[in-house]
Parts: C-alpha cells; sequence; structure tokens
C-alpha cells in the first residue's frame, strides 16, 4: 500500500466541509436574502450591454446563467450551465454498463445498480467552464449539491496496478476529429494523473441537487472532480481506463491548454499546461438599493484551498473586507456580501478580490503579463454602475 491509499479519505472530507472551508472571515447566513426584498431594487450595471440576455436552454447548445440573477446557494438544475462538444446521448439507467478496464488486477463491468449500491457521498461543488469569461458576466458557472460514490474506493478495489499512472475518464458521447489528415472518430475524454485520482474527492455522480442526474449534466453518471474546472467533470461516463502513458485526446492535449509564461528551472519560457484545478477567482454579480443604502453580491471559486478574504473596492478607495455566506463550504462556490451605505450619486466602478489563506491574490488582468489565452480567466472583473 502506497501511502496515499492509507490516508482516511472519508473523515478528511466531512471535516473539510464542516470547517467551510473559510478561514478568517466572518460567517453570516444571507443566501436566503439574495432574493430581491419588498422595495429593493436591482442597480443595472453600465458594463451590460443593451442586448446581453440569456437564451433559454436548447438541446445540443451551450447554456449559461444570468449572474446577475443568482437567487439561490444551489443552482436550479434547470438552469445550470450547460456545455458540451459533441452530441447529448440518451442512455437509459438500465442500459449502461462503466467498464474498468486497462493496468487493474480486477477489470470491471458495472450497472447502474452496482454503483447506487456502493456507499453514497453527498458534495457541495461549484464549478466553471476553464472558458468562462467577462462578455458572458462568468455565466458559465454552477454550484450543487452532487450525490455519488467514490471514485477512489473503486480504484483501490479494482487494484491499480504499479505501472498504471493515467486513469482515463470517456463519456459515450462522440464526434469526429480530424487529426492531420485523418478523420478519427472520438468519444469525449479527460484523463488525470493516478494521484490526483486517488488524493482528491472526486466521485462518480448520479444525483445533482437531490435529483436524478439529468440528461444534460450526463444522465446517468458523469465523474465529479471538487475544486477542477468543468472540463474534468465527464459526463455520461462509461469507461475508466488505466494506462501506463499520458492521455493525449483533444480536450487533454490540444484544446483547453492554457499557456502562460513560467519559470522552468530559471529559465523563462512559454508553456502550454492542461486545464486542471480552478484557480482562485471573485466577481461581483449584482448591487441592490434598498433603505439602508447599496448591498454588493458576487462570488469566489477556488480548488478548495481555505480562504482569507473577500474584498471589494470602490473606485479608488480601499479593499474591504465582505462577508462570506455561511453557507459556503470547501468546494461549493463561495457567495459574500458587501454593504455600501454612504454610496455617492455618479458612476462608479467596483471590483472584489479574494485571497488565500497561502497569502495568494486575485490579481488584476493587467498584473498577469504572463498569462496569455483566454483558457481560466481569473483577473480582477471590474463593474460599472450609475447611481442616482
Ligand atoms: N462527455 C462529456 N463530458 C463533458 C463535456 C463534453 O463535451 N462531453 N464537456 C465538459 C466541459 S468543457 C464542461 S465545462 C462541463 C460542463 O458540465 P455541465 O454541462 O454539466 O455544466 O462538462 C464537461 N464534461
Ligand atoms: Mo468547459
Amino acid at each position: 500500500m502506497t501511502e496515499r491509499q492509507e490516508q482516511p479519505r472519508r473523515d478528511f472530507l466531512k471535516s473539510g466541509l464542516a470547517l467551510g472551508g473559510i478561514a478568517a472571515t466572518a460567517h453570516l447566513p444571507f443566501w436566503s436574502e439574495l432574493a430581491l426584498a419588498q422595495g429593493e431594487q436591482l442597480v443595472p450595471f453600465t458594463d451590460v450591454p443593451a442586448n446581453f440576455a440569456v437564451p433559454p436552454v436548447v438541446p445540443g447548445s451551450v447554456h449559461y446563467l444570468d449572474t446577475r440573477e443568482i437567487e439561490t446557494f444551489y443552482t436550479p438544475n434547470d438552469d445550470f450551465y450547460i456545455v458540451q462538444h459533441y452530441d447529448q446521448p440518451a442512455i437509459a439507467e438500465n442500459d449502461l454498463r462503466v467498464a474498468i478496464t486497462g493496468l487493474v488486477d480486477n477489470p470491471m463491468q458495472l450497472t447502474m445498480r452496482d454503483i447506487k449500491a456502493r456507499p453514497k457521498i453527498e458534495i457541495d461543488a461549484g464549478f466553471e467552464c476553464g472558458g468562462n469569461r467577462d462578455a458572458l458576466f462568468h455565466g458559465l458557472i454552477g454550484n450543487a449539491r452532487w450525490g455519488g460514490t467514490s471514485l477512489r474506493d473503486l480504484l483501490d478495489e479494482a487494484g491499480i496496478q504499479d505501472s498504471g499512472i493515467e486513469v482515463v475518464f470517456y463519456g459515450s458521447d462522440k464526434g469526429t476529429e480530424s487529426i492531420r489528415d485523418t478523420d478519427a472518430e472520438q468519444n469525449f475524454g479527460r484523463s488525470m494523473h493516478i494521484d490526483d485520482a486517488l488524493g482528491g474527492d472526486a466521485i462518480l455522480a448520479y444525483e445533482m441537487n437531490g435529483e436524478p442526474l439529468p440528461h444534460f449534466h450526463g444522465a446517468p453518471l458523469r465523474l465529479l472532480v471538487p475544486g477542477w474546472y468543468g472540463v474534468a467533470n465527464v459526463k455520461w461516463l462509461n469507461q475508466i481506463h488505466i494506462q501506463d502513458r499520458r492521455y493525449m485526446g483533444r480536450f487533454q492535449a490540444r484544446d483547453y491548454v492554457t499557456l502562460a509564461r513560467r519559470d522552468v528551472g530559471g529559465i523563462e519560457r512559454w508553456e502550454e499546461r492542461s486545464v486542471t484545478k480552478i484557480r482562485l477567482k471573485s466577481a461581483i454579480v449584482r448591487v441592490t438599493q434598498n433603505a439602508g443604502g447599496h448591498t454588493i453580491m458576487g462570488f469566489a471559486l477556488n480548488d478548495g484551498t481555505p480562504l482569507e478574504s473577500i474584498e471589494v473596492k470602490i473606485d479608488d478607495g480601499p479593499w474591504q473586507a465582505a462577508e462570506i455566506d455561511s453557507q459556503a463550504s470547501r468546494y461549493s462556490w463561495k457567495l459574500f456580501r458587501f454593504e455600501w451605505p454612504n454610496a455617492s450619486p455618479g458612476e462608479h466602478t467596483i471590483v472584489s478580490r479574494v485571497t488565500d489563506v497561502n497569502g495568494q491574490v486575485q490579481e488584476t488582468a493587467g498584473q498577469m503579463p504572463e498569462k496569455r489565452t483566454r483558457w481560466e480567466n481569473y483577473g480582477q472583473f471590474p463593474r460599472t454602475l450609475v447611481i442616482a
């Protein structure tokens, strides 16, 4: 047994949830106040184009949230963002077989009944698409309670052989990729290093907010890797393959590959890197006017590292601490609120930033010249509005 296999995984998970993943910031329950109260008014942002509107959910297309309208800690299933790159296969629960293949002592073929008979874990996790961006006001995001069974326990039971270093997850959705001069049929696939697959809190999820996993979110089974960008969460999952080499599929090695300058052993290089863990990020999503003044709200998201603070800055003022929703937990999104009592009439620019317990601070996009591609859009996101 290796060291990683001896960790009491579930206890760790529980304490992580109980601690809420928040180190040193005020805990206030306010999610129930997200809906507009009587006499409260939404102050429109002037950075939102007049024609910006979120289209309804259409089969086969992308759906995103209107983040200005976040009203609940758990994103409703029918409004949770949707991204897929191939088709959206309809798979009857009774027909699904999940194969565990490759470098394992005990290859498996699991039915949904087998999977549901295993110990169930429920975990709150928010995630965003690695391609989430300012132009969509960061609407490729959602937060839900996921129910499923431990990936680690399943892999332990399969018995990964010493030569196995990579775990590949395949969905049953398919498309054709032109690779050099060959049109090759592909299933959506993503992989993780064996240490990430065994060392994290990943589950095979079949429930979303207490309901069976919806069709567009990968029914009947998907991978859910708390703290990772959405692309890791393979939908319509039907095969887990353990191999002795890196997986080089499109969404691992060519797409969802971010570009940044990095010190590589003393030499600064442009590095291409697969999108994996969620980068520390926050954004303001709404401002309301009420009897006491104005309230600014937003969210923060990261890889599960506990937060130190979320702060708000108004124009050229100081950074001031916001309150974090007490429902926030390790991997959930963290909704925040900032009371703005004496807003002066006129135009304002407001922005948030989040800091984690390791002292990592969300920077402005301008402070990150080394960060190039649009993947992992985690720079500070200033918003503009006019106070009447
Ligand atoms: N099988 C499969 N899984 C997939 C995808 C896909 O195209 N096919 N898209 C990924 C991407 S890029 C994202 S952002 C998330 C979106 O999950 P959601 O649609 O449930 O929000 O699913 C991931 N899992
Ligand atoms: Mo994505």
